[in-house]
C-alpha cells in the first residue's frame, strides 16, 4: 500500500476530486483518502510517483 500527504482537500468535495484522480490512473487501486490527516491510500504496482503528482496538481491540490 502507498501512503500520500496532500495538501489543500477541504472537504468531501476534494476527497471526491482526489478519489476520482487517483482512480484514473492506470495501476492504482482500492483508494481511500483520509480527509482529516490530508493522506490518501492505495494499492498499485509499479505506479509512477510523478504522474501521480501531475494528476494530484491538475485536480488542483498538491502532494507534499
Ligand atoms: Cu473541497
Amino acid at each position: 500500500m502507498a501512503r500520500i500527504k496532500i495538501k489543500g482537500m477541504t472537504c468531501n468535495h476534494c476527497v471526491m476530486a482526489v478519489t476520482k484522480a487517483l482512480n484514473e490512473i492506470e495501476g492504482i487501486r482500492d483508494v481511500k483518502v483520509d480527509l482529516e490527516k490530508g493522506e490518501a491510500f492505495f494499492e498499485g504496482k509499479c505506479v509512477d510517483m510523478e504522474i501521480v503528482r501531475v494528476k494530484i496538481k491538475k485536480a488542483g491540490y498538491e502532494v507534499v
